[in-house]
């Protein structure tokens, strides 16, 4: 066969890539994954993704392509949009968004103009870059006034977003976070936004699985719009949804596609759908609940081990932990930790004194785990992993003695290889 013509498998194709990939898979078989924006897919989800649907272009949407040969890919995405319709009970659903953030971008180029003002939850509270950070394209473009959390109680202040709400009569409120670890109250947030005259715009990104699984309340009643990516505790593969009123339909679709983006990843929109499918069923509805159920033991366990959690605990998948009283930063002890085979971030806490690139916490997700099986008996071994990382990286600079990182890594493998991660 002509060289240039011969299509050999990857590993043969490409041996120095593959190496990698199987040295990751390996990483994930073996690590103790508490990154709270990260899972493990089905091998359903996997397989999906890694389909010809990769090589097909298709602009616009079902039954309005720019392309010809939809027979299969039209399908596929009114699939995916009837399941998520579906799976969290919405009018109106797009599966084309690349990820989370270009999903945030389209409901506001959708919803709001430019120089609009609009509100979110400032990320040193717990918020996402997206809801209008300053660095972030959704607070150049637009006016944005940023709401906080309580010094006391790490809580969310309904009242101070009523009166920044009535001060400032933003177009859009986002409501949502990457680092909150308590349940968010969608109903106080509509009718502040409706008293206004705001759009009311939900980012449940990471919480979408819970909210899936009935563990965590649903905005969509409540809200114009509501925006997620597909990867978190939904487990699905990376990539993003916006589902919203029918009044919005049109407005959102337009700014997917044509205003922000091209053609749609027709290979994730269909593992997007195997996702949704996946997680109407009964066993990820318990699957949701066991997340919650894995992060309340080990927050406990992290209690009672002196730990400072942000909020006292957590009502979600997420645990914040402020790690002052240890003398260890969030970025040092994330660091030595990932070397004893266990993977979480360093994260800033509210009203955090240190800069947001060593802060002052960490962030443990408790999602991937329960991919595994894991249940709250586990934690007690879980928070003593954590608590010999962070203890061992205080008392040595950060700089953990590689003898005792090897022995760590040995005991998480040893840990988790009666439970296998799905898709591996
Ligand atoms: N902010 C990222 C996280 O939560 O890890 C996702 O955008």
């Amino acid at each position: 066969m002509n060289e240039a013509r011969r299509d050999p498998p990857l590993a043969e194709a490409d041996p120095e890539l593959w190496q990698h990939i199987r040295g990751e898979d390996a990483r994930q078989r073996e690590s103790l994954r508490l990154i709270a924006s990260e899972n493990y897919v089905s091998r359903a989800v996997l397989e999906a993704s890694a389909t010809t649907l990769t090589n097909k272009y298709a602009e616009g949407y079902p039954g309005r392509r720019y392309y010809e040969g939809m027979d299969f890919v039209d399908p596929i995405e009114n699939l995916a949009i009837a399941r998520a319709r579906a799976l969290f009970g919405a009018d109106h659903a797009n599966v084309q968004p690349y990820s989370g953030s270009p999903a945030n971008l389209a409901v506001l180029l959708g919803l709001c103009k430019p120089g609009d003002t609009t509100m979110g939850l400032a990320l040193p509270a717990g918020g996402h870059l997206t809801h209008g950070w300053k660095v972030s394209a959704t607070g150049i473009y637009y006016k944005s006034v940023q709401y906080g959390v309580r010094r006391d109680d790490h809580r969310i202040d309904m009242d101070e977003v009523r009166s920044l709400a009535r001060e400032h009569r933003p177009k859009l409120i986002w409501v949502g976070h990457s680092a909150y670890p308590r349940i968010l109250d969608f109903p106080a947030f509509a009718e502040i936004a409706a008293e206004v005259g705001a759009h009311l715009v939900a980012d449940i990104a990471h919480v979408a699985g819970l909210v899936a699984g009935g563990v965590h309340p649903n905005p969509v009643p409540h809200c114009a719009a509501v925006t997620t990516t597909t990867h978190k505790t939904l487990r699905g593969p990376r990539g993003g949804l916006i589902l919203c009123k029918a009044e919005h339909a049109a407005a959102i679709d337009k700014a997917v596609f044509p205003g922000l983006q091209g053609g749609p990843h027709n290979h994730t929109t269909a593992a997007k759908a195997v996702a949704f499918a996946e997680a109407a069923t009964p066993a990820f509805a318990a699957y949701a609940k066991q997340i919650v159920v894995n992060a309340q033991a080990l927050a406990e366990h992290l209690l009672a081990r002196g730990y400072t959690l942000i909020s006292g605990g957590t009502d979600n998948h997420l645990l914040l932990i402020d790690l002052t009283n240890k003398g260890i930063s969030g970025r040092v002890a994330a660091t030595a930790l990932n070397r004893c085979g266990i993977e979480l971030n360093g994260n800033s806490i509210p009203f955090d004194p240190r800069k947001p690139f060593d802060p002052s916490g960490i962030r443990i997700g408790l999602a991937s785990l329960t991919s595994r099986g894991l249940v709250a008996s586990h934690m007690a071994e879980v928070a003593a992993l954590i608590d010999e990382g962070v203890l061992a990286a205080a008392a040595s600079n950060g700089e953990p003695d590689a003898a005792l990182c090897a022995r760590m890594k040995a005991r998480v493998a040893e840990f988790l290889a009666p439970m296998p991660a799905p898709g591996l």
